[in-house]
């Protein structure tokens, strides 16, 4: 695969850049890295294929979602929750590679959180125009672990807001190998992801993989 002239190059990982307190972006951390998450990501996908959850509410989510680690979030008419198992296999959903723990580790204590020891992770896929609406992630029962999120493919316009559904998001650009990390006092801070403009990524065409890792049980 080749990449176009008018590709941006890749930022080599230079700094934390402060978002809020609590939240910093690692521009292009896993960089580096990105060909082997994208290989055990196809693995896990294999294992526990994307699927579009149901909201309580009745609405077919855009984002195709999957999971592995001990945890997995899922959705359903009845309540967003963590689950041992993956409801269309019934089986516990795929361990959760070296590969994923160790960067989300890595990626953590480099925002200041030692001892990250994700037991979930959320594997979300957008296709042009998927977005995904203003939300907080409370479903977790450790509060005081933060998140982490590493973007790969297309370009995201990500929104950033504050403790309350109104605040005024901030608009941040998450590119292939960045990683976002959220805690301490921006831990339930409102956020989401703009409709995802169309492009072709080098090495993932017309998609954005988001991986979300959490400290769930
Ligand atoms: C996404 N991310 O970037 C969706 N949640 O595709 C999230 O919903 C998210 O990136 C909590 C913390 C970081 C995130
Ligand atoms: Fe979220």
């Amino acid at each position: 695969m080749t990449r176009s002239l008018f590709d941006e190059p890749p930022a080599p990982y230079a700094a934390p850049e402060p978002i809020a307190p609590g939240a910093v972006l690692l521009r292009g951390f896993a960089l580096g890295e990105a060909e082997a998450l994208l290989q055990a990501a196809r693995q896990v996908i294999a294992a526990a294929p994307l699927r579009h959850l149901m909201t309580p509410g009745g609405r077919v989510m855009s984002v195709g979602m999957s999971n592995c680690g001990a945890l997995g979030w899922t959705s359903s008419r009845t309540g967003y929750r963590y689950e041992k198992t993956d409801p269309l296999s019934g089986q516990p959903w795929p361990p959760m590679p070296a590969c994923f723990a160790d960067l989300a580790a890595r990626a953590a204590a480099e925002a200041g959180f030692e001892g990250f020891a994700p037991d979930a992770c959320l594997i979300n896929r957008y296709q042009p125009g998927v977005r995904l609406s203003l939300h907080q992630d409370r479903d977790e029962s450790d509060l005081s672990a933060p998140i982490v999120s590493v973007s790969l493919g297309l370009p995201a316009v990500f929104w950033f807001g504050g403790l309350q559904r109104g605040d005024r998001p901030a608009r941040l650009r998450l590119a292939h190998g960045d990683v976002a990390v959220w805690g301490g006092a921006s831990r339930l801070a409102f956020h989401g992801v703009a409709p995802l403009a169309d492009g072709e990524h080098a090495r993932l065409g017309r998609q954005r993989i988001n991986l979300t890792f959490r400290r769930a049980g």
